[in-house]
């Protein structure tokens, strides 16, 4: 945990510097225009673009209307409040000029190489490959803004060129995508062996500092929020995430593709938090800490908590996981999550077809696994795994079941009730009834976190409470 700030629940939008210049874009204005509010700018990218007077600290105000466009940025701004704004001033919508043709790395808002940016309040629809696209990117904030039916990523951060693996593929760095809606993004994509509509909703790739917070995801065809390819020093906090995976893997939509992704790809990847996310009614998995290129760098160092997940999976289709731990991946803090309804809450499991080390040291502690529709968890070829103080409803009185090539699996002080005792599970309120077992009944506080899913504070009555709220 690099700032207790972070764990409030409160996500801070950067606002639009005071000073600078403003400019302004206009459906009726002209390119021959300065800019000024009275002779508006016709196009935003001539807005954005090298040949532009804009400088750092200036502030781009974009006039309500539907603008066809690519558009490039060509310039950077400055650290701190030299950063430059590109903001919506309305309601604005930006479309694909050419929706049908621009794969790879095309963004209807899109750079590379720079840096200093805040892109603010747009909704932009109907594109070939993402909404918006940045490539070696610096300190560049996207907010606001609503993405729906992009063709791949309604927002991605990606490395421009190098894609070999390694710390040379971590290119961009301190990005924030704070809430913006990804409505239907992969929206091309049919299924698997398709080329179109590659990448995920929302895709951090090769990022160094990033906070993706606030977002809401919902129906995409692949993968929600992923975080990928050495991807590190970076949080995932109070996002929506639901629907996605309609199409992921096939055949019949159902296999794979997580709704927050974490995978280490080429590269290492690591210190990363996810917390206070609602993650519910995915068609495949909920949350999943994956290498898919055990070869190239591991991924530890992760934390997961506060996060409510419900009615993922499909039972007798695919796993369906709350949470899934897979091979290559070390030092993984699990705790005070509530999960309900999920084929498997949880799962930690090495056998790779890929190869790598198996998951170890793994704690699970002050968790609800509720009515599980076909098992709370499994664990084969683990090491080190601890799980102490989960509170657990199952027809089968298993916290868990043991695989193979297990190694110091320990539980402890874990509880199985008949009932959470949640205020309404049906109506999805998954905060406790002042009878539940899970009250008071957590065994430490984690020094780092003070409040609950809602910002309460931890740690009221006689101890903290399990699960993601603290009720009293
Ligand atoms: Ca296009
Ligand atoms: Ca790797
Ligand atoms: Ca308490």
């Amino acid at each position: 945990m690099n700032s207790s700030d972070k764990i409030s629940g409160d996500t801070t939008l950067e606002e639009n510097n005071s000073f600078g210049n403003k400019y302004y874009v206009s459906v009726n204005g002209s390119d021959n225009n300065p800019g000024t509010k009275d002779k508006p700018w016709k196009t935003i990218d001539h807005a954005v673009g090298k040949d532009s007077p804009i400088k750092a600290g200036d502030t781009v105000l974009v006039q309500p209307g539907t603008y066809t466009e690519l558009i490039t940025l060509g310039k950077s701004g400055e650290s701190g409040s030299g950063r430059i704004t590109l903001k919506a001033n309305g309601d604005v919508t930006l479309k694909d000029p050419n929706p049908t043709k621009g794969g790879f790395r095309e963004g209807v808002i899109q750079s590379a190489g720079k840096s200093h940016w805040v892109i603010d309040g747009f909704r932009i629809e109907n594109t070939s490959w993402a909404g918006i696209s940045l490539r070696d990117a610096e300190d560049i904030t996207v907010q606001n803004n609503h993405t729906y039916e992009t063709g791949a990523s309604g927002i991605i951060v990606l490395p421009d060129t190098y894609y070999d693996g390694g710390e040379q593929e971590v290119t961009s760095k301190d990005i924030k995508v704070l809430n913006n809606t990804i409505e239907r993004a992969n929206w091309r994509w049919k299924g698997r062996g398709d080329t179109n509509g590659t990448q995920e909703a929302l895709s951090i790739w090769g990022v160094d500092g990033f906070e993706v917070a606030g977002n809401t995801v919902d129906q995409g065809n692949r993968e929600g929020i992923d975080a990928k390819t050495g991807s590190r020093n970076g949080s995932i906090h109070d996002n929506k995430v639901t629907g996605t995976s309609l199409v992921s893997g096939t055949p019949g939509g159902y296999n794979g593709g997580s709704a927050i992704y974490v995978d280490g790809g080429r590269a290492r990847s690591f210190n990363i938090d996810i917390y206070n996310n609602e993650v519910y009614g995915n068609t495949a998995d909920a949350i999943s800490i994956a290498d898919e290129d055990p070869s190239r760098g591991d991924v530890f160092d992760i934390r997961v908590f506060n996060n409510v997940v419900y009615d993922n999976g499909k039972q007798g289709v695919n796993g369906g996981q709350g949470i899934g731990i897979s091979n290559n991946v070390r030092d993984v803090e699990i705790f005070n999550n509530t999960f309900s309804n999920n084929v498997q809450a949880i799962t930690i499991n090495g056998k790779s077809y890929t190869g790598g080390y198996q998951p170890r040291n793994i704690t699970v502690t002050n968790n609800i696994f509720a009515d599980s529709t076909y098992r709370n968890g499994f664990i084969e070829d683990a090491k080190n795994v601890t799980l102490k103080n989960n509170l657990f409803t199952d027809r089968f009185s298993n916290l868990y079941d043991g695989g193979k090539r297990t190694t110091n699996v320990k539980s402890s002080d874990n509880t199985e009730v008949n009932s959470i005792r949640f205020m309404d599970s049906s109506g999805h309120d998954f905060h406790l009834k002042s009878d539940s077992a899970a009250v008071d009944s957590g065994f430490r506080i984690d020094p780092d976190v003070e409040f609950d899913k809602d910002g309460k504070k931890r740690n009221q009555g006689k101890a903290i409470d399990v699960g993601a709220y603290e009720s009293k």
